[in-house]
């Protein structure tokens, strides 16, 4: 049976909303564990990484050329040390799940999935995340993740963050909906693929997600998953930092990681994963907490029949 490593990173450097940093208490408190041994796999809880409190912190506090991106040194602590969880995990046969926090620490989680193998990702998100420190309008290094990973021009000063067996062919977006300008022109200009809710509404989400996971398996070992909670329509998840209207419904999400499952119950293919961005400050009754558990039981096969 696969063993699921839950690593929690309650981390919030990475965006501007405080709250973020509950996001793994409240998945745990929604039924994770249970959900994930209904969808017939063996959870096994490694606690949390520690992580700094923000108001302890200086967000200005890091090298003074490094562009806007707030509390870049505390976010390379944490993802370095996440990198190091994540590749044992694999290592040792088992499958990580990371719990967050911001979207910063996928850079923590995909470092550390890359680091023996080629990986496709698989991006769910309303947000492109390819920002550098020199794009970025707000500072926020959750918006810059995937642009710090692929090591692109603009990251300089997030160096150690680049992981060159990530590359942007094999990269897919889905249910994109909220760009900057200068983020825009970076993906128009860049090799990575992007599914956006137009997509989504002409061709389906099931059609979508085969198309994402042909882009993110070819030529790879592995697909990391990576999701957002914003990706969903804030009517479904309302306890998210930057909820953008417009979003999948309940029922899209829920057959997006389904199509993850049967197609990984055929080939075994994805190898890692986030669930982030989950805000309970901003949640009603702990709702976007308890979808994310469900969500998250869904990409490992959870079947009615
Ligand atoms: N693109 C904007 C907004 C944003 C990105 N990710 C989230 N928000 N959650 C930025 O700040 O980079
Ligand atoms: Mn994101
Ligand atoms: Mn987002």
């Amino acid at each position: 049976m696969t063993i699921v490593r839950i690593i929690g990173v309650p981390m919030d450097f990475g965006a501007n909303r405080r709250g973020v940093d509950m996001g793994p208490s409240a998945i745990r408190y929604a039924g994770l564990s249970d959900e994930l041994e209904r969808a017939g796999v063996e959870p096994v809880d490694a606690g949390d990484l520690f992580v700094p409190r923000a108001e302890e912190r200086d967000p200005d506090a890091s090298q003074p050329d490094r562009g806007n991106a707030k509390f870049l040194r505390e976010i390379e602590s944490v993802c370095t040390r996440l990198a190091d969880e994540v590749a044992a995990a694999l290592t040792e046969g088992a499958f990580p799940l990371v719990l967050g926090g911001d979207h910063s620490l996928a850079i923590g989680s995909m470092n550390g999935s890359a680091r023996d193998a080629t990986i496709g990702v698989i991006w769910f998100d309303a947000h492109a995340d390819l920002n550098t420190p020199q794009t970025s309008p707000s500072g926020n290094v959750h918006g810059m993740s995937l642009g710090a990973v692929l090591g692109r021009e603009g990251a300089e000063s997030m160096a150690w963050a680049h992981a060159p067996t990530v590359s942007e062919e094999s990269i897919a977006y889905v249910g994109l909906r909220s760009l900057d300008d200068r983020e825009r022109e970076l993906l128009r200009d860049s090799d990575v693929t992007a599914f956006t809710m137009a997509d989504i509404d002409d061709r389906g989400v099931t059609s979508v997600v085969e198309e994402a996971l042909a882009v993110a398996t070819d030529g790879t070992d592995g697909v990391h998953l990576s999701l957002d909670l914003d990706w969903l329509d804030p009517r479904a998840a309302p306890g998210v930092g930057t909820p953008v209207r417009g979003g999948v419904t309940y029922r899209e999400a829920h057959a997006a990681l389904e199509t993850i499952a049967s197609r990984n119950d055929r080939e075994d293919v994805v190898r890692s994963m986030d669930v982030v961005e989950v805000n309970p400050i901003l949640d009603e009754r702990n709702e976007t907490a308890s979808l994310a558990a469900e969500l998250t039981a869904s990409a490992f096969g959870t079947r009615i029949l």
